[in-house]
């Protein structure tokens, strides 16, 4: 039997997104049982009442869940969600499926292979989508895969890439670790990083082709955030 898989799903205002998201996710052969597992941020656009609704219309496709965050940012429902996920390998998406469902597959087989994996997407290797990113982010990210890649001695080309994969067993001990509440990281894809890094774990990179958001803007605050990891990195060098 392989090992099961959970989907975390943190959305804020994505109403659009949502039935999208069920529909690709439910397409694509996974050789695994999993479960889907929204959490949803305080939207006004209807984001969660279009969740229980692609809940109850897809029930007997897909196995989903849903949650409301209890705090406010991306992190805060990642956690939540990755707390609340019961199967043993854990993955994040982004609502906004700039990274393709139908890449999910590759992850997971990645992180099958033990739990001593940390799986990591790049958005760097391949040429992306245009508009898929701005020229400032792309600079940013390029700079912070250099840095995080000197602080945890594992080659990556991206550290904010929304999907990351890890065995729920090693996100445990990252979260009974105190480090989620020692780094105040907007979006928990350093705090995964450095968590995997202290456990010894092998970052395995899996490059896809990002694409360019659809529906609406970004829901990140790109500069005000970006000084926030790199205040993260160096609180966690000293
Ligand atoms: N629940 C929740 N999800 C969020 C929040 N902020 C961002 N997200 C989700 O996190 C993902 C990444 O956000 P996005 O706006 O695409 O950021 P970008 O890719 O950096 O431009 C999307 O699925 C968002 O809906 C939040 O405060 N709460
Ligand atoms: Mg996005």
């Amino acid at each position: 039997m392989n090992p099961s898989l959970s989907i975390i799903v943190p959305a804020r205002n994505e109403k659009k997104y949502i039935e999208k998201i069920v529909q690709r996710v439910s397409a694509t052969p996974f050789q695994c049982d999993y479960e889907l597992i929204f959490v949803e941020g305080h939207s006004n656009d209807g984001t969660l009442e279009e969740i229980k609704k692609v809940a109850e219309d897809y029930k007997d496709r897909a196995q989903i869940r849903y949650a409301v965050q209890d705090g406010i940012g991306k992190a805060d429902a990642v956690w939540k969600g990755l707390r609340l996920a019961q199967n043993e390998i854990l993955m994040v998406l982004d609502a906004d499926l700039t990274v393709p469902p139908e890449d999910l597959p590759k992850f997971y087989e990645a992180a099958a292979a033990g739990p001593e994996v940390f799986v990591n997407g790049s958005r760097l290797v391949h040429p992306m989508e245009k508009e898929a990113m701005k020229p400032l982010n792309h600079l940013g990210n390029k700079s912070f895969a250099i840095l995080l890649s000197w602080i945890t001695g594992q080659k990556m080309t991206d550290t904010l890439c929304g999907t990351k994969c890890l065995w729920r067993s090693q996100f445990e001990k990252i979260n009974d670790s105190g480090l989620i509440e020692k780094l105040p990281d907007p979006f928990c894809d350093f705090t995964l990083i450095l968590g995997a890094k202290k456990l010894g774990l092998k970052t395995v990179e899996i490059p896809i082709v990002y694409k360019k958001r659809i529906y609406d803007g970004t829901k990140i605050r790109r500069f005000k955030d970006g000084w926030k990891l790199l205040k993260i990195a160096i609180r966690y060098l000293f």
